[in-house]
Protein backbone atom coordinates (compact mmCIF):
# COMPACT_ATOMS: atom_id res chain seq x y z
CA UNK A 1 0.00 0.00 0.00
CA UNK A 2 1.43 3.25 -0.83
CA UNK A 3 1.71 6.07 1.59
CA UNK A 4 -0.20 8.81 0.81
CA UNK A 5 0.14 12.62 0.79
CA UNK A 6 -1.34 14.12 3.68
CA UNK A 7 -3.74 17.18 2.68
CA UNK A 8 -4.61 19.12 5.70
CA UNK A 9 -7.33 21.16 4.31
CA UNK A 10 -9.42 22.19 7.27
CA UNK A 11 -6.01 23.78 8.82
CA UNK A 12 -5.39 25.72 5.55
CA UNK A 13 -8.98 26.99 5.71
CA UNK A 14 -8.62 27.88 9.06
CA UNK A 15 -5.44 29.56 8.30
CA UNK A 16 -7.34 31.40 5.57
CA UNK A 17 -10.00 32.71 7.48
CA UNK A 18 -7.83 33.85 10.10
CA UNK A 19 -6.14 36.16 7.79
CA UNK A 20 -7.85 39.22 8.12
CA UNK A 21 -8.29 40.74 4.65
CA UNK A 22 -5.36 43.51 3.67
CA UNK A 23 -7.30 46.77 3.89
CA UNK A 24 -7.83 47.92 0.82
CA UNK A 25 -4.80 50.74 -0.52
CA UNK A 26 -5.86 54.35 -0.46
CA UNK A 27 -6.47 56.26 -3.38
CA UNK A 28 -3.28 57.90 -2.75
CA UNK A 29 -0.98 55.10 -2.96
CA UNK A 30 -2.29 53.68 -6.35
CA UNK A 31 -0.02 56.04 -8.19
CA UNK A 32 0.40 56.20 -12.26
CA UNK A 33 2.71 53.26 -11.76
CA UNK A 34 0.44 50.99 -9.95
CA UNK A 35 -2.06 48.48 -11.47
CA UNK A 36 -5.70 49.07 -10.64
CA UNK A 37 -9.05 50.33 -9.78
CA UNK A 38 -10.01 52.85 -7.06
CA UNK A 39 -12.15 51.82 -4.22
CA UNK A 40 -14.70 53.95 -5.39
CA UNK A 41 -15.52 53.80 -9.13
CA UNK A 42 -14.97 55.80 -11.26
CA UNK A 43 -12.35 57.68 -9.50
CA UNK A 44 -9.93 59.14 -12.64
CA UNK A 45 -6.27 59.35 -12.17
CA UNK A 46 -5.17 63.45 -12.63
CA UNK A 47 -4.22 63.24 -16.33
CA UNK A 48 -5.21 59.85 -17.31
CA UNK A 49 -7.63 57.86 -19.47
CA UNK A 50 -9.43 55.89 -16.98
CA UNK A 51 -12.98 53.51 -17.44
CA UNK A 52 -14.31 52.62 -13.73
CA UNK A 53 -10.95 53.81 -12.43
CA UNK A 54 -9.09 51.51 -14.36
CA UNK A 55 -6.05 53.47 -16.45
CA UNK A 56 -6.16 52.32 -20.20
CA UNK A 57 -4.33 54.88 -21.70
CA UNK A 58 -1.59 53.04 -23.62
CA UNK A 59 1.05 55.60 -24.89
CA UNK A 60 3.51 54.79 -26.80
CA UNK A 61 4.51 50.87 -27.00
CA UNK A 62 7.93 50.22 -25.23
CA UNK A 63 9.32 46.99 -26.14
CA UNK A 64 10.12 44.91 -22.70
CA UNK A 65 8.13 47.85 -20.38
CA UNK A 66 7.96 46.77 -16.61
CA UNK A 67 7.30 48.89 -13.90
CA UNK A 68 9.56 49.80 -11.60
CA UNK A 69 9.56 46.99 -9.82
CA UNK A 70 10.72 44.84 -12.90
CA UNK A 71 10.51 41.81 -14.54
CA UNK A 72 8.71 39.32 -12.64
CA UNK A 73 10.71 36.18 -11.16
CA UNK A 74 10.17 32.70 -11.65
CA UNK A 75 8.47 31.26 -8.67
CA UNK A 76 10.53 27.91 -7.65
CA UNK A 77 10.27 25.87 -4.98
CA UNK A 78 5.90 26.28 -4.87
CA UNK A 79 4.76 23.84 -2.34
CA UNK A 80 2.31 21.18 -4.09
CA UNK A 81 -1.29 23.10 -2.98
CA UNK A 82 -5.03 23.34 -5.23
CA UNK A 83 -6.83 26.46 -5.26
CA UNK A 84 -9.96 26.69 -6.94
CA UNK A 85 -12.21 29.99 -7.93
CA UNK A 86 -15.94 29.04 -8.62
CA UNK A 87 -18.03 31.33 -10.28
CA UNK A 88 -20.88 32.26 -8.58
CA UNK A 89 -24.67 31.11 -10.19
CA UNK A 90 -24.96 35.00 -10.35
CA UNK A 91 -22.90 37.79 -12.43
CA UNK A 92 -22.22 40.92 -10.75
CA UNK A 93 -22.84 42.81 -13.78
CA UNK A 94 -25.86 41.35 -15.61
CA UNK A 95 -26.31 43.77 -18.20
CA UNK A 96 -25.56 41.36 -20.97
CA UNK A 97 -28.08 39.51 -19.79
CA UNK A 98 -26.32 35.95 -19.73
CA UNK A 99 -24.48 34.27 -16.97
CA UNK A 100 -20.76 33.22 -16.70
CA UNK A 101 -20.47 30.37 -14.74
CA UNK A 102 -17.23 27.61 -14.20
CA UNK A 103 -15.00 27.13 -12.49
CA UNK A 104 -10.24 28.43 -12.31
CA UNK A 105 -8.30 25.75 -10.52
CA UNK A 106 -4.49 26.60 -9.81
CA UNK A 107 -2.08 23.58 -8.70
CA UNK A 108 1.53 23.51 -8.30
CA UNK A 109 3.93 20.98 -7.42
CA UNK A 110 4.76 19.37 -10.25
CA UNK A 111 8.78 20.04 -9.84
CA UNK A 112 7.89 23.64 -7.75
CA UNK A 113 7.92 25.78 -10.41
CA UNK A 114 5.07 28.06 -11.41
CA UNK A 115 1.41 27.21 -11.13
CA UNK A 116 -0.82 24.98 -13.35
CA UNK A 117 -4.03 26.67 -14.13
CA UNK A 118 -6.98 24.71 -15.49
CA UNK A 119 -9.61 27.10 -16.69
CA UNK A 120 -13.38 26.39 -17.63
CA UNK A 121 -15.86 29.22 -17.93
CA UNK A 122 -19.23 29.10 -20.45
CA UNK A 123 -21.75 31.45 -20.46
CA UNK A 124 -20.01 34.33 -22.59
CA UNK A 125 -22.51 36.81 -23.75
CA UNK A 126 -21.84 37.79 -27.65
CA UNK A 127 -18.64 38.67 -28.74
CA UNK A 128 -18.90 41.02 -31.36
CA UNK A 129 -20.68 42.92 -28.77
CA UNK A 130 -18.95 42.55 -25.16
CA UNK A 131 -15.63 40.91 -26.27
CA UNK A 132 -12.68 39.73 -26.26
CA UNK A 133 -12.97 39.18 -22.73
CA UNK A 134 -10.55 39.14 -20.87
CA UNK A 135 -9.72 37.84 -16.76
CA UNK A 136 -7.02 38.05 -14.37
CA UNK A 137 -6.26 37.77 -10.80
CA UNK A 138 -6.80 40.69 -8.70
CA UNK A 139 -5.55 41.54 -5.63
CA UNK A 140 -8.14 41.34 -3.18
CA UNK A 141 -10.62 38.86 -2.40
CA UNK A 142 -14.36 39.47 -3.44
CA UNK A 143 -16.19 41.34 -0.82
CA UNK A 144 -19.06 38.88 1.19
CA UNK A 145 -21.81 40.79 -0.99
CA UNK A 146 -20.17 39.42 -4.23
CA UNK A 147 -19.51 42.85 -5.26
CA UNK A 148 -16.10 42.93 -7.61
CA UNK A 149 -15.62 46.21 -7.21
CA UNK A 150 -13.60 45.08 -3.64
CA UNK A 151 -11.38 43.06 -5.45
CA UNK A 152 -9.51 46.27 -6.51
CA UNK A 153 -6.68 45.79 -9.26
CA UNK A 154 -4.85 43.48 -10.60
CA UNK A 155 -2.06 41.19 -8.51
CA UNK A 156 0.84 43.14 -9.42
CA UNK A 157 3.64 42.11 -7.42
CA UNK A 158 6.84 44.60 -9.47
CA UNK A 159 3.70 47.69 -9.96
CA UNK A 160 3.90 47.15 -13.74
CA UNK A 161 0.39 49.21 -14.20
CA UNK A 162 -1.46 49.24 -17.37
CA UNK A 163 0.44 51.62 -19.75
CA UNK A 164 1.29 49.42 -21.51
CA UNK A 165 -0.55 46.05 -22.66
CA UNK A 166 1.03 42.54 -21.51
CA UNK A 167 3.21 41.34 -24.16
CA UNK A 168 2.33 37.65 -24.34
CA UNK A 169 5.86 36.74 -25.99
CA UNK A 170 7.62 37.98 -22.80
CA UNK A 171 5.04 37.24 -20.10
CA UNK A 172 7.73 38.51 -17.24
CA UNK A 173 6.91 41.79 -18.67
CA UNK A 174 3.32 41.34 -17.29
CA UNK A 175 1.23 41.77 -14.17
CA UNK A 176 1.97 38.29 -12.68
CA UNK A 177 -2.15 38.55 -12.23
CA UNK A 178 -2.74 39.18 -16.25
CA UNK A 179 -4.08 35.66 -16.94
CA UNK A 180 -5.53 36.81 -20.08
CA UNK A 181 -2.60 38.54 -21.12
CA UNK A 182 0.25 36.09 -20.61
CA UNK A 183 -2.21 33.07 -22.11
CA UNK A 184 -4.68 34.66 -24.23
CA UNK A 185 -7.82 36.51 -24.31
CA UNK A 186 -11.34 34.88 -23.52
CA UNK A 187 -13.15 34.59 -27.17
CA UNK A 188 -16.38 32.31 -28.17
CA UNK A 189 -19.43 31.80 -25.42
CA UNK A 190 -17.54 28.89 -23.97
CA UNK A 191 -13.43 28.45 -22.92
CA UNK A 192 -11.66 26.01 -21.42
CA UNK A 193 -7.61 25.92 -21.49
CA UNK A 194 -4.59 24.61 -19.28
CA UNK A 195 -1.66 26.45 -19.27
CA UNK A 196 1.63 26.51 -16.34
CA UNK A 197 2.00 30.18 -15.51
CA UNK A 198 5.70 30.70 -14.28
CA UNK A 199 4.82 33.95 -12.10
CA UNK A 200 2.50 33.02 -10.04
CA UNK A 201 3.11 31.18 -6.11
CA UNK A 202 1.43 28.90 -3.86
CA UNK A 203 3.67 30.18 -0.67
CA UNK A 204 1.56 31.64 1.32
CA UNK A 205 2.60 35.26 1.96
CA UNK A 206 4.72 35.75 -1.22
CA UNK A 207 3.99 38.74 -3.33
CA UNK A 208 3.06 36.24 -6.17
CA UNK A 209 0.45 34.67 -3.69
CA UNK A 210 -2.72 33.79 -5.29
CA UNK A 211 -4.38 31.42 -3.54
CA UNK A 212 -6.27 33.91 -1.11
CA UNK A 213 -7.17 36.71 -4.06
CA UNK A 214 -9.64 36.29 -6.80
CA UNK A 215 -10.27 35.96 -10.20
CA UNK A 216 -12.61 38.56 -12.45
CA UNK A 217 -13.85 38.33 -16.17
CA UNK A 218 -14.57 41.73 -17.77
CA UNK A 219 -15.80 42.81 -20.60
CA UNK A 220 -14.10 44.53 -23.52
CA UNK A 221 -14.65 47.61 -21.77
CA UNK A 222 -13.12 46.67 -18.46
CA UNK A 223 -16.61 46.24 -16.65
CA UNK A 224 -16.31 43.66 -14.34
CA UNK A 225 -18.87 40.80 -15.61
CA UNK A 226 -18.10 38.25 -12.37
CA UNK A 227 -15.62 37.00 -9.84
CA UNK A 228 -14.81 34.89 -7.23
CA UNK A 229 -12.48 33.64 -4.45
CA UNK A 230 -9.74 31.26 -4.60
CA UNK A 231 -9.83 29.32 -1.50
CA UNK A 232 -7.85 25.98 -0.94
CA UNK A 233 -9.28 22.78 -2.03
CA UNK A 234 -5.97 20.91 -0.96
CA UNK A 235 -2.19 21.30 0.25
CA UNK A 236 0.07 18.88 1.14
CA UNK A 237 1.83 18.61 3.86
CA UNK A 238 3.05 15.00 4.14
CA UNK A 239 5.34 13.13 1.59
CA UNK A 240 4.45 9.55 -0.38
CA UNK A 241 2.60 8.99 -3.00
CA UNK A 242 -1.49 10.76 -3.68
CA UNK A 243 -3.60 7.88 -4.42
CA UNK A 244 -4.91 7.72 -7.96
CA UNK A 245 -8.45 8.34 -8.62
CA UNK A 246 -8.04 5.93 -11.33
CA UNK A 247 -6.79 2.71 -11.10
CA UNK A 248 -3.39 3.35 -12.62
CA UNK A 249 -1.24 5.36 -9.87
CA UNK A 250 -0.67 9.00 -11.35
CA UNK A 251 1.25 10.63 -8.62
CA UNK A 252 4.70 8.72 -7.54
CA UNK A 253 7.54 9.41 -5.28
CA UNK A 254 7.78 12.02 -2.40
CA UNK A 255 5.58 14.79 -2.00
CA UNK A 256 7.77 16.97 -3.81
CA UNK A 257 9.52 15.00 -6.41
CA UNK A 258 6.88 14.53 -8.88
CA UNK A 259 9.31 14.72 -11.28
CA UNK A 260 8.43 12.32 -14.10
CA UNK A 261 4.98 14.21 -14.91
CA UNK A 262 4.62 16.91 -17.76
CA UNK A 263 2.55 20.11 -17.09
CA UNK A 264 0.30 18.84 -19.21
CA UNK A 265 -0.25 15.60 -17.20
CA UNK A 266 -0.29 17.86 -13.99
CA UNK A 267 -3.34 20.11 -15.14
CA UNK A 268 -5.16 16.65 -16.11
CA UNK A 269 -4.12 15.29 -12.79
CA UNK A 270 -5.17 18.33 -11.25
CA UNK A 271 -8.57 18.33 -12.61
CA UNK A 272 -9.47 14.82 -11.54
CA UNK A 273 -8.24 15.61 -8.03
CA UNK A 274 -10.79 18.65 -8.12
CA UNK A 275 -13.70 16.07 -8.31
CA UNK A 276 -11.61 13.78 -5.97
CA UNK A 277 -11.19 16.13 -3.00
C1 LIG B 1 -19.85 47.81 -5.22
O1 LIG B 1 -18.93 48.57 -4.48
C2 LIG B 1 -18.70 49.87 -5.02
C3 LIG B 1 -17.59 50.52 -4.23
O2 LIG B 1 -17.82 50.42 -2.89
C4 LIG B 1 -20.01 50.66 -4.99
O3 LIG B 1 -19.78 51.93 -5.55
C5 LIG B 1 -21.05 49.91 -5.80
O4 LIG B 1 -22.30 50.56 -5.69
C6 LIG B 1 -21.20 48.49 -5.30
N1 LIG B 1 -22.07 47.77 -6.24
C7 LIG B 1 -23.04 47.00 -5.83
C8 LIG B 1 -23.88 46.34 -6.89
O5 LIG B 1 -23.31 46.81 -4.65
C1 LIG C 1 12.54 42.36 -18.80
O1 LIG C 1 12.51 41.31 -19.76
C2 LIG C 1 12.52 41.82 -21.09
C3 LIG C 1 12.29 40.64 -22.03
O2 LIG C 1 13.22 39.64 -21.81
C4 LIG C 1 13.82 42.53 -21.36
O3 LIG C 1 13.82 43.06 -22.68
C5 LIG C 1 13.98 43.67 -20.36
O4 LIG C 1 15.25 44.24 -20.49
C6 LIG C 1 13.81 43.17 -18.94
N1 LIG C 1 13.73 44.32 -18.06
C7 LIG C 1 14.36 44.38 -16.91
C8 LIG C 1 14.17 45.63 -16.12
O5 LIG C 1 15.04 43.46 -16.48
C1 LIG D 1 9.96 22.66 -14.01
O1 LIG D 1 9.40 22.43 -15.30
C2 LIG D 1 9.23 23.61 -16.07
C3 LIG D 1 8.50 23.24 -17.34
O2 LIG D 1 9.08 22.15 -17.95
C4 LIG D 1 10.59 24.23 -16.34
O3 LIG D 1 10.42 25.44 -17.07
C5 LIG D 1 11.26 24.53 -15.02
O4 LIG D 1 12.56 25.02 -15.25
C6 LIG D 1 11.34 23.28 -14.15
N1 LIG D 1 11.85 23.65 -12.84
C7 LIG D 1 12.78 22.96 -12.22
C8 LIG D 1 13.16 23.45 -10.84
O5 LIG D 1 13.28 21.96 -12.69
C1 LIG E 1 -16.40 22.31 -18.07
O1 LIG E 1 -17.58 22.55 -17.32
C2 LIG E 1 -18.74 21.95 -17.89
C3 LIG E 1 -19.93 22.36 -17.06
O2 LIG E 1 -19.93 23.74 -16.88
C4 LIG E 1 -18.56 20.46 -17.92
O3 LIG E 1 -19.68 19.86 -18.54
C5 LIG E 1 -17.30 20.11 -18.68
O4 LIG E 1 -17.07 18.73 -18.58
C6 LIG E 1 -16.11 20.83 -18.13
N1 LIG E 1 -14.97 20.58 -19.01
C7 LIG E 1 -13.73 20.54 -18.57
C8 LIG E 1 -12.67 20.25 -19.59
O5 LIG E 1 -13.45 20.71 -17.41
C1 LIG F 1 -13.93 36.19 -0.18
O1 LIG F 1 -12.92 36.01 0.80
C2 LIG F 1 -12.91 37.04 1.78
C3 LIG F 1 -11.69 36.82 2.66
O2 LIG F 1 -11.65 35.53 3.14
C4 LIG F 1 -14.22 36.97 2.55
O3 LIG F 1 -14.26 38.01 3.52
C5 LIG F 1 -15.38 37.16 1.60
O4 LIG F 1 -16.60 37.01 2.27
C6 LIG F 1 -15.31 36.16 0.45
N1 LIG F 1 -16.29 36.51 -0.54
C7 LIG F 1 -17.23 35.68 -0.96
C8 LIG F 1 -18.17 36.18 -2.01
O5 LIG F 1 -17.33 34.55 -0.53
C1 LIG G 1 -19.52 48.43 -20.97
O1 LIG G 1 -20.03 47.12 -21.16
C2 LIG G 1 -21.11 46.79 -20.30
C3 LIG G 1 -21.44 45.35 -20.54
O2 LIG G 1 -20.37 44.57 -20.22
C4 LIG G 1 -22.29 47.71 -20.55
O3 LIG G 1 -23.34 47.40 -19.68
C5 LIG G 1 -21.83 49.15 -20.33
O4 LIG G 1 -22.89 50.02 -20.68
C6 LIG G 1 -20.61 49.48 -21.16
N1 LIG G 1 -20.11 50.79 -20.76
C7 LIG G 1 -19.68 51.69 -21.62
C8 LIG G 1 -19.19 52.98 -21.05
O5 LIG G 1 -19.72 51.48 -22.83
C1 LIG H 1 -7.50 41.16 -25.57
O1 LIG H 1 -8.69 41.88 -25.36
C2 LIG H 1 -8.49 43.26 -25.04
C3 LIG H 1 -9.83 43.91 -24.82
O2 LIG H 1 -10.70 43.13 -24.08
C4 LIG H 1 -7.73 43.96 -26.15
O3 LIG H 1 -7.43 45.28 -25.73
C5 LIG H 1 -6.45 43.23 -26.43
O4 LIG H 1 -5.82 43.81 -27.56
C6 LIG H 1 -6.71 41.76 -26.71
N1 LIG H 1 -5.45 41.07 -26.86
C7 LIG H 1 -5.19 40.29 -27.88
C8 LIG H 1 -3.82 39.65 -27.89
O5 LIG H 1 -5.98 40.08 -28.77
CU1 LIG I 1 -9.27 42.33 -14.01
Amino acid sequence: MQGQLIFSVLSVIALARAQVAAPAPSPSTLTTTQSGVLPIAPTPFPGLETIEGAITYDGPMVDGFTGPGGNASIQNGNPIAIYQAVLPATNFDDATGTTITGSITGAAGYNGTGVVFTVNFTGFPSESEYGPFVYHIHGMPVSADGNCTATMGHLDPTNRGEYHPCENVAPQTCQAGDLAGKHGNITGTSFSASYLDLYLSTTPGSPYFFGDKSIVIHSMNTTRLTCANFTAMAVATGTGSMPSPTSSPIFTGAGTGLKSMTPGLFGTVAFFLTFWL
